[in-house]
């Protein structure tokens, strides 16, 4: 059975086909600074927006046309999904994926129905993987869709809930372990407030490092070497989220002594929406060491949402690949595609253009990214723009030689400083000429 009938295998046709079906920069074994394509970018595609996301919007009901959906929360349904996922994989060269237990598995009565419906699931995806060598980039638990987590759930003000929380926690990464994930997303959709009129949020921070630290002991019980992710957002669904942006998850994970065991997944439009570039984040994650992974998106800046469009802007993507490339490559993580089709776009063949056009937009950002890292000006630029540290008084000041007081005679000594131009329209200039 196929259920792409129309479309082939999308392949590399170079930059002057007039195929939509092909990529025109993504090369899969192209060889980028020493490592394929491939290697570098790690696709991933996230199961809920590709099977599950009906392309409603706040106004509207779905648009989406699933003919092989049949719409019911059917186990049946589910397992055909998976053969519906896997061609579509395969037919546009993705390698991994991502999933929340629920995208793949239906919610039923009862939790152990639940789960006895996400182990079927599970084996089935076991199958599809071993047949086609695709990979689970990362697994996660869907703890904000169910109406008992409207209070949150790790940070629920009811034990029960958070009981609830952990026990899909724990099949979430028995899932992801089971498949051979190479990573585990914790995104706290609910884990914020409406209002602070009713929340304790000192208790409710102390509950959700307390759900973490449990999934770390349990991931060391289970065996299971998959890397830790949080994915910082600051608000939608809540008004405020508590892993607001990549500077306040790194002091989270840091009080609470999980630094070591968690790295960030930073997505673009999560980026955008806490008032941050994509760079911002992804610059303050690796400073820290800890950019584990990425949700290749973008957003619109006329409506402010978390819109999750699909990543074309070549600005956008050779800012991404600057630091990937900048960390030395990704080990655990990739670019997952956090994106859907716009609402206008519901036929199954956009589905297609969308990700080729993501891939070929981060293929482009790589090769532009490696070819302004090949010329140097940029990094030299910025070497001597710091060079008075590098020697003198500014090399005593970065190795704490130096007071106040010492500076006080030097400042008084010195006179007023002479500075140079921060040339940030020559640089603005130089970055357009590789693009
Ligand atoms: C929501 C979002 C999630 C996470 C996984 O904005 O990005 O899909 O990536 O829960
Ligand atoms: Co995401």
């Amino acid at each position: 059975m196929e259920y792409f009938p129309e479309i082939q295998k999308i392949r590399y046709e170079g930059p002057k086909t007039k195929n939509p079906f092909a990529f025109r920069h993504y090369n899969p074994d192209e060889v980028v600074e020493g490592k394929t394509m491939r290697e570098h970018l790690r696709f991933a595609a996230p199961y809920w927006h590709c099977m599950r996301n009906e392309l409603a919007d706040p106004f509207g009901q779905g648009t989406a046309l699933m003919p092989w959906d049949d719409g019911t929360t059917s186990v049946d349904n589910a397992l055909k999904r998976v053969d519906v996922f896997f061609e579509f994989l395969d037919k546009t060269g993705i390698d991994f994926y991502c999933f929340h237990d629920r995208d793949i598995a239906p919610e039923l009565n009862d939790l152990a129905a639940s789960n006895a419906a996400l182990e079927k699931v599970v084996a089935k995806l076991g199958e599809a993987q071993k047949a086609t060598g695709k990979k689970l980039l990362w697994g996660t638990a869907c703890l904000f869709t169910h109406p008992r987590y409207a209070q949150g759930a790790g940070t629920s003000p009811y034990a029960e809930v958070f009981a609830y929380a952990a026990a899909q926690v724990k099949a979430a990464i028995d899932a992801t372990h089971v498949l051979g994930g190479e990573g585990y997303t914790f995104w706290g959709g609910r884990e914020g407030y409406a209002t602070l009129l009713n929340t304790d949020m000192k208790r409710e921070l102390d509950h959700l490092a307390r759900l973490l630290h449990m999934a770390v002991d349990y991931k060391k019980a289970i065996g299971f070497e998959g890397q830790f992710y949080i994915e910082p957002k600051p608000r939608e669904p809540t008004t405020h989220q508590y892993d607001s942006d990549a500077a306040a998850c790194l002091n989270f994970l840091r009080e609470y002594g999980l630094l070591e065991h968690f790295k960030l997944n930073i997505e673009t439009n999560h980026a955008t929406l806490a008032g941050h570039s994509m760079r911002h984040e992804l610059t303050v994650a690796a400073n820290a060491n800890a950019l584990g992974s990425i949700d290749a998106n973008r957003g619109d800046l006329l409506l402010g949402w978390d819109t999750d469009q699909f990543p074309t802007d070549l600005y956008g993507t050779v800012d991404v690949m600057l630091i990937v490339l900048g960390m030395g490559g990704f080990t655990t993580g990739g670019l997952n595609f956090d994106a859907k089709r716009r609402r206008e776009s519901h036929e199954p063949e956009d589905l297609f253009h969308a990700h080729i056009g993501g891939m070929d937009a981060f293929a482009r950002g790589l090769k532009i990214a490696a070819a302004i890292r090949a010329d140097g000006r940029f990094e030299a630029f910025v070497r001597k723009r710091y060079r008075s540290f590098d020697s003198g008084l500014g090399a005593k000041i970065e190795k704490g030689e130096v007071g106040l007081k010492e500076l006080s005679e030097a400042a008084l000594a010195g006179g007023e400083p002479k500075i140079p131009s921060g040339r940030q329209e020559m640089l603005e200039n130089l970055l357009n000429d590789f693009l």
